[in-house]
């Protein structure tokens, strides 16, 4: 566990299954399509509801076709503790020389002004990219915080929880936040 008070706001660096959290929004490491997936994606998908979730993800691109790299778009938590889902879609890891940290800077800070816009103050996010797409987990720990800083300072929200799967992702992601914040 690691705490800090980022200008008004708190950020959280916990361990654990991010679709048990009671936040206003949890945050969705999705695909372009928004067609769930493995991973967080799935996990997420599971536990708010398959069709409903679904349903509501269709409808979304039905609008806008797909969802860029970098943007973010919002949907219901439907059973989930969590009043929303804010679902982002990471950059894929191509060796760090293709844009990739400042997509994923984008993809955390677009999360961050989805929540404000709808007035949402407590957000938890995976580490978006950190799985299937590849980006290691040191550089993706040092561009999200540095992103949720930026964020918080702001005043975009009042509260983040980093929600790390499995103490070594939670020591990493510690250590850094320790020389960043
Ligand atoms: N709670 C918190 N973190 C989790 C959970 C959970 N329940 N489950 C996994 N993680 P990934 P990506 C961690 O692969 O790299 C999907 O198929 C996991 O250990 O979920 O952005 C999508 O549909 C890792 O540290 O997301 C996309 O196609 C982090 O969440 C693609 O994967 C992110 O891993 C997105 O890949």
């Amino acid at each position: 566990m690691f705490h800090a008070r980022v200008g008004s706001g708190q950020l959280h660096l916990r361990q654990g299954d991010i679709t048990q959290y009671l936040v206003d929004a949890i945050v969705n490491a999705a695909n372009s399509r928004l067609a769930g997936g493995g991973g967080v994606d799935g996990a997420i998908h599971r536990a708010a509801g398959m069709a409903e979730l679904r349903g509501a993800c269709a409808a979304i691109i039905d609008v806008i076709g797909s969802l860029a790299t970098g943007e973010a778009v919002i949907t219901p938590g439907f059973n989930l503790p969590a009043r929303y889902i804010i679902h982002t879609v990471g950059p894929v890891w191509r060796g760090g020389l293709r844009g990739e940290p400042a997509r994923l800077r984008d993809a955390y800070l677009n999360c961050l002004r989805l929540a404000h816009e709808h007035d949402l103050q407590s957000v938890a996010f995976p580490a978006i990219s950190c799985g299937v797409y590849g980006y290691p987990v040191e550089p993706g720990a040092r561009v999200a915080l540095a992103a949720l800083r930026e964020g918080l300072e702001a005043g975009l929200v009042e509260e983040v929880n980093m929600v790390l799967h499995g103490p070594e992702n939670l020591a990493v992601w510690s250590g850094v936040a320790e020389e960043l914040l």
